[in-house]
């Protein structure tokens, strides 16, 4: 399609859909024409890419994730169908600018972070590895709340983000299931002797299918991401006369659980897990019977991956339909099930593994109940034998009156993988070793990745202009190929160019700061990012102390030539994270105070956006300097956004922990500030038992300092919190060790301010680090998945693509 082509359809499809001129549309309406016109242009190849998938019987991948975070799909579709210059060129001689008309899309936040936005970088490079590979999850009616600063307080406020529609998604009511809670089950015989289950006084869900292509990037493949809503039966609408027993169903589907890797025992929780797995997996089972296939082959024709322990009723739902539905045996199903299911662990924090009390999946799944039931039986009865009660019984799924859904997902599955090599070393040797000396071939690591198309191709075009004309465009299909930028280290012309680039994208964000916030930052500051969920364990009030403390340096050195520095955070806290909550208070605070005093000649500035999430990290990325990756060493299981900052040449000041350890092996200690505790010494010092905050608060004079600041009224409205926080750090003995790493992090960020004085010297570490980012690209974490969990192989017109040796 060229410019012309394009403008005629579009000019078409806008009259034929409002009926007026569309030099008339609002913005909403330009985008809507645009996105209707686009999903028109790849429906053929969506039907032929499942078509073909049938009828070669090719082995098919199904990404089972609670949340997907895609972020806007106008531009992303664009790049991937190849029309991104093409349309923008076109819209404008229009009359019309594509940027504009990109702000007419809500941003989907169905997820909260980090493991959503994965689920959505791994179903971009799925169809764009050319693999067969689909999402299931949850349609939202609301997604995330989203975040307003009131008085410097988080308030949250719903996300309607259907309100206008959603142009990307089909309805495909024929697809429907029917999902089943509560009742009871009996075991009866049927005609020919053979135990079936009856279900009894059952609640039924209609579980109706949404789906939204997922189109690769150049080769003509499209997937589907397939996101369930509930709904009352047809027919069944008079078992539910009154509103409340209606909003019972609407319930399941309707908000997204807004908590970051912490779990919440609640029934509704409970609910949509079992309502998304038993959904899809009816689904894969109604398409496995199309292909007419013994059941023994199932597993060589299917994947399901569960992304953290969410999906787990994946395993005994599976079991319950081969078993109950088709009649199989045990042993077959429990063969089948094992083969078909692969589990990727998220975190080891305590707090967020999941444990389902039995009454509470006794009472709402009567039938998997039992199916779980046995699945531990016979566990420990035949693993006694090998490894002895003592062993056996701390890996049994149920446990004082709990589920345990680790342990379920891990036996109940082939494979189960960390998100970084520290994380999975740390999962194999503390966090799960009694099954990794059960199972030791389970266990593998796949670091995490990030899709390079919507993290630097479609956020950041200026470095791509750059980077397509100084090493080609190779590095679209192979990441790796960055690695030719090295050659251009010391090309003064190249880096010159670079800084061009992070000067116009910085002043980009600061016209949004300007526009939105009122503050004025000046784009030749250092721009210092820290964007991820507001959580105690990564420290956000590490970065916090080192604000305080240079304030104060500069307070009583005004003449000092430190570079200025923007601080700029994006965070949100669950709702009910309390001590989260008062770091966002106190961090508005601090911006408030510092950014109104006209004694320390803007040398720093702290900016907190509103409502982080995937638009504003787009804009954020872009224009970052240095990126804070600042957790306590063993806490973070992977991170991504220190991916992301570093493919867009931000330099990483980071603890050594999750995935910023391989990328200070990829990148080399030149071109990272790393500071504070490795692993192993967190591990010594835990284990001692000798750390004393309050004895590095009393004799550090630096940290007394800073610390005071929080209680003796320096920082205006803050008498509630400052005290809370303080104790935190002094009074309960400052768990994540935030004083124990204070000292290293104010040298690392010395360090940081001198290097920047010399731009071709900091520029060069920019380019350093966008050059080593290619292996952080999903594109090759999941041809990995594929290769080894998954065992499938992309198409052959995807050879393009050359994974890391
Ligand atoms: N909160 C980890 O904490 C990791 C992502 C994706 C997290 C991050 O370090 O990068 O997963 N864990 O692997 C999680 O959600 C339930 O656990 C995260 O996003």
């Amino acid at each position: 399609m060229d410019v012309n082509q394009f403008k005629e359809r579009y000019v078409k499809k806008f009259e034929e859909m409002y009926a007026f001129d569309y030099k008339e549309g609002s913005i909403r309406e330009q985008f809507l024409t645009l996105g209707y016109l686009i999903k028109n242009m790849y429906a053929p190849e969506w039907r032929q890419t499942s078509d073909t998938y049938l009828e070669n019987k090719s082995k098919q991948v199904f990404y089972f994730s609670m949340e997907f975070l895609p972020g806007t799909m106008l531009k992303s579709n664009l790049l991937n169908l190849g029309l991104l210059d093409t349309v923008s060129d076109g819209l404008k001689e229009l009359g019309l600018n594509l940027d504009e008309v990109a702000t007419g899309e809500m941003d989907p936040a169905l997820g909260n972070g980090g493991l959503g936005r994965l689920a959505a970088c791994f179903m971009d490079s799925i169809a764009s590895n050319g693999l067969a590979g689909h999402g299931n999850g949850i349609r939202y009616q609301y997604g995330l709340f989203k975040q307003k600063f009131i008085d410097g307080n988080q308030i949250e406020l719903p996300e309607n983000w259907l309100r206008n529609g959603n142009v990307w998604e089909v309805r495909r009511e024929n697809k429907a299931v029917t999902v089943r809670f509560g009742g009871h089950v009996t075991l009866d015989e049927d005609e020919n002797g053979v135990k079936r289950p009856e279900y009894h006084n059952t609640m039924n869900i209609l579980a109706v299918p949404y789906d939204t292509a997922q189109v690769g990037y150049d080769n003509g493949v499209v997937n589907n991401l397939r996101l369930w809503s509930a709904e009352i039966p047809y027919g069944e609408e008079y078992l539910y006369p009154t509103d409340e027993a209606r909003d019972q169903v609407k319930q399941i589907t309707e908000y997204l659980y807004p908590d970051d890797s912490n779990y919440e025992g609640r029934m509704l929780r409970l609910k949509q897990e079992y309502f998304f797995s038993s959904a899809g997996v009816q689904s894969i089972i109604r398409y496995y019977k199309k292909m007419d296939l013994d059941w023994s082959f199932f597993p060589d024709k299917i994947a399901m991956h569960i992304n953290d322990t969410h999906p787990t009723l994946v395993i005994p739902e599976l079991m319950r339909i081969l078993m109950d539905e088709e009649g199989l045996s045990w042993e077959q199903a429990w063969e089948i099930t094992k083969k078909t299911v692969s589990y990727t662990n998220h975190t080891i924090l305590q707090e967020a593994l999941e444990r389902w009390p039995v009454d509470m999946i006794a009472q709402l799944l009567p039938r998997i109940y039992q199916i779980i039931v046995e699945i531990n039986r016979r566990h420990i009865e035949k693993k006694i034998p090998l490894y002895g009660e003592d062993l056996t019984y701390r890996t049994a799924i149920i446990d004082h009156g709990q589920i345990q859904m680790a342990n379920l997902a891990i036996i109940g599955s082939h494979s189960i993988n960390g998100v970084a090599k520290l994380h999975t070393d740390i999962l194999m040797n503390q966090t799960l070793h009694d099954f990794y000396l059960m199972y030791p071939n389970k266990f593998n690591n796949k670091t995490n990745g990030v899709t390079m198309r919507r993290w630097v191709q479609i956020s950041n075009p200026g470095l791509t202009a750059l980077l397509d004309d100084v090493i080609g465009t190779k590095w679209k299909k192979a990441p790796n190929e960055l690695v030719v930028l090295k050659a251009f280290a010391n090309d003064k012309d190249v880096l010159k160019r670079l800084d061009e680039v992070k000067l116009n994208n910085k002043k980009k964000f600061a016209k949004y700061v300007q526009e939105e916030m009122g503050i004025t930052i000046d784009p030749t500051a250092i721009f210092d990012v820290q964007i991820k969920r507001l959580h105690a364990y990564k420290r956000q009030l590490l970065n916090v102390l080192h604000i305080l403390d240079r304030y104060s340096f500069i307070k009583e050195n005004p003449n000092t030539d430190i570079p200025k520095r923007v601080f700029i955070f994006g965070a949100k806290a669950a709702p009910s994270y309390h001590y989260a909550k008062q770091i966002i208070k106190l961090i508005n605070e601090v911006a408030n105070m510092i950014n109104n005093d006209d004694s320390i000649n803007d040398l720093i500035k702290v900016v907190f956006v509103e409502n982080y999430g995937v638009s504003l990290a787009e804009l954020i990325i872009p224009a970052a300097d240095i990126s804070e990756q600042i957790s306590l060493a063993g806490k973070e299981a992977s991170g991504t956004s220190n991916m992301k900052l570093m493919a867009n040449g931000a330099l990483t000041l980071a603890t050594m922990d999750g995935a910023t350890v391989e990328i200070h092996d990829y990148v080399g200690k030149d071109y990272i500030y790393i500071f504070g505790m490795t692993n192993d010494e967190v591990q010594t010092l835990n284990e001692n038992r000798t750390y004393h905050s309050r004895h590095l608060y009393e004799t550090n004079p630096r940290i007394n300092k800073v610390l005071n600041m929080l209680v003796d009224g320096s920082i205006p409205n803050t008498e509630e919190i400052g005290q809370d926080i303080f104790d935190s750090l002094v009074k309960y003995n400052d768990e994540y060790y935030l004083l124990q790493d204070f000292d290293s992090y104010i040298e690392a960020h010395k360090r940081a301010d001198t290097d920047f004085k010399d731009r071709m010297k900091w520029n060069k570490k920019a380019l350093m680090n966008i050059a080593n980012a290619g292996p952080f690209s999903a594109d090759y974490t999941i041809h990995r998945y594929a290769d080894e969990i998954w065992k499938m192989k992309p198409g052959e017109e995807n050879i393009l693509l050359q994974p890391e040796a």
